[in-house]
């Protein structure tokens, strides 16, 4: 991905050729949209990534410090804009969290997992977040810096039967409220890996 394929609305801002900030300060909302749709042949693995770097953590705090509410990734239909899949790191604790740092995974707008991480995600650092779906075991991982947090396995619904409605686009996004940071987000990719 280059940014000049990426739309970008609310405070959404490109920083350079491969990263863009999402959101900055208190109070913020920003989105990216990857402009390429796709559309996944019968049976496909993927791996969706990219590299998140949550920095400048200020206002209010949970538990492990200072700054909210993290960057979520969506898997999104590309016409009826319905949200299929979704991979928030959320970095501050409300009633929904177990943790204020944790990887929470949602199946159509429905809460479907959550784990936290040992990896404090707004401690200014790169992190590579990958998104790992096998159409064989219909489970999905996600890693961060190549560590499981979270698995689901999709039981009556496979991945698959969810995207091969229709093509989908990738979207990330941040709000901050009355706690915040820099959000950034680079090197967005999605492969399959049949
Ligand atoms: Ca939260
Ligand atoms: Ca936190």
């Amino acid at each position: 991905m280059t940014t000049s394929s990426v739309a970008l609305d609310g405070k959404a801002k490109v920083r350079d050729k491969h990263t863009i900030e999402l959101v900055s300060g208190l109070h913020a909302k920003g989105t990216a949209t990857i402009k390429h749709s796709i559309s996944l042949p019968d049976n496909s693995s993927w791996v969706c990534s990219f590299v998140a770097k949550i920095m400048d953590s200020d206002g209010i705090s949970d538990a492990d410090g200072p700054g909210g509410d993290g960057i979520k990734l969506t898997l999104r239909s590309a016409k009826s804009k319905q949200e299929l899949f979704a991979v928030n790191l959320d970095t501050f604790q409300n009633l929904e969290n177990n943790s204020g740092n944790e990887i929470v995974l949602y199946v159509e707008g429905a809460k479907v997992a959550q784990a936290p991480s040992k990896e404090r995600f707004n401690d200014g650092k790169e992190k590579q977040v990958e998104v790992v779906y096998s159409d064989k075991l219909g489970v999905v991982v996600v890693k961060v810096n190549q560590k499981p947090v979270v698995a689901y396995a999709f039981r009556d619904v496979t991945f698959h039967d969810l995207v091969n409605r229709e093509p989908f686009v990738m979207v990330l996004s941040s709000f901050t409220g009355d706690a915040g940071g820099t959000h950034l987000v680079s090197d967005i990719s999605f492969e399959t890996t049949d």
